[in-house]
């Protein structure tokens, strides 16, 4: 597997390392069940082995090739990898244990190695309430959110996904899923309700060429606070979003892009055009269990030297953090 943010902090001096570091920073798109510390599955699996043998060798299938890297030729090929994570997290207790080590990851200092400082200072873990044999959605959502609630709301909040492929159900504020999946038109009602009730949006949007400007212009009439990815937006879409530069902000996941193939190099990310044109950016890493990636590389993509990375001044760079700190819903 290509690991893009790696090789960019390899190349960086120990000094710029130590500056990305210790830049606050918050981290406002991860996916809980994309996210969940790779030792954290394996021992969920040995702890609870009739799940593997239960499934017909999907999820010992779906455990290795996460194990071993994942290579991806396109994006759909991403979204076949959650049914056997789903299988892993199907229990109360094996989804708060996940959900533990997930939040600690980002937040608690010594998880990426011995010494290193906390990954970011402010997290907005995002995830889909799923019903399985095992739990009711209600049960799903108040086992994370029992673990999110042993932290500060400075320091770590919760943002509810529909995912595009579910019928909608009123509950939240992220749009996920396969990119291709559903209407959004099915989902404006719920998300005018979760606006109307205090919450903002976040919505994955023209994540893919396939994604029409139809369906875009449809999320944008949502009025999301932020857009997920926003990689194919075409005239009509990039005026509006330009248009609500002061209440709008983008959330750029470098190698999960990069990885699904859906931007084929760093220099032609479109990053670089929402930068020039002043829009708000939150850098952020989507799912580090299938990405292998972390905040610091993805920060470190910004930093190195083309080709490795965007080569952009430190100035720019500390500015991006503070801009994500900014755009948080925690505001
Ligand atoms: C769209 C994505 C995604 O919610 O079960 N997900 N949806 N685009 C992406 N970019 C590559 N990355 C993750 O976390 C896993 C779910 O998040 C969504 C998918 O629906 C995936 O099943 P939760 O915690």
């Amino acid at each position: 597997m290509h690991d893009f943010g790696g090789e960019a902090l390899a190349s960086l001096s120990t000094e710029d390392v130590d500056f990305i570091k210790a830049l606050p920073k918050a981290e406002l798109h991860a996916h809980l069940n994309g996210c969940i510390p790779l030792e954290c599955l394996q021992e969920l699996v040995n702890q609870h082995p009739e799940i593997t043998s239960g499934s017909d060798g999907a999820v010992a299938k779906g455990l290795k090739i996460l194990e071993q890297g994942v290579v991806l030729n396109e994006i759909n090929e991403f979204f076949d990898l959650f049914p056997a994570i789903y299988a892993i997290t199907s229990t109360p207790d094996a989804l708060k244990k996940a959900t533990r080590a997930t939040i600690a990851q980002f937040l608690e200092p010594g998880s990426l190695g011995a010494g290193e400082p906390a990954q970011c200072t402010y997290l907005e873990l995002r995830t889909t309430p799923r019903e399985s044999s095992f739990m009711s959605k209600r049960e799903y959502l108040e086992t994370v959110l029992d673990e999110v609630e042993k932290y500060d709301k400075d320091k770590c909040n919760l943002i509810i996904s529909l995912d595009r492929r579910m019928s909608p159900v009123v509950v939240g504020v992220d749009l996920c899923g396969t990119p291709m999946a559903g209407k959004a038109d099915d989902f404006l009602a719920a998300f005018e309700y979760a606006r109307e009730n205090g919450l903002k949006l976040t919505l994955h949007i023209a994540e893919t060429k396939e994604n029409t400007e139809e369906d875009t212009m449809t999320l944008l009439s949502a009025k999301p606070a932020r857009l997920g990815h926003a990689t194919f937006l075409h005239e009509e879409s990039l005026s509006v979003v330009l248009n609500h530069k002061e209440t709008m902000a983008v959330e750029i996941c470098l190698s999960s892009n990069l990885l699904c193939k859906t931007v084929e190099t760093i220099a032609e990310h479109h990053i670089s055009w929402w930068l020039s044109n002043g829009l708000p950016i939150a850098i952020c890493t989507d799912d580090t269990l299938v990405f292998r990636n972390s905040l610091v590389e993805e920060y470190a993509l910004l930093l190195a030297a083309p080709p490795l990375g965007l080569g952009l001044p430190r100035e720019t760079v500390a500015q991006m953090a503070r801009m994500s700190l900014q755009v948080g819903f925690h505001q």
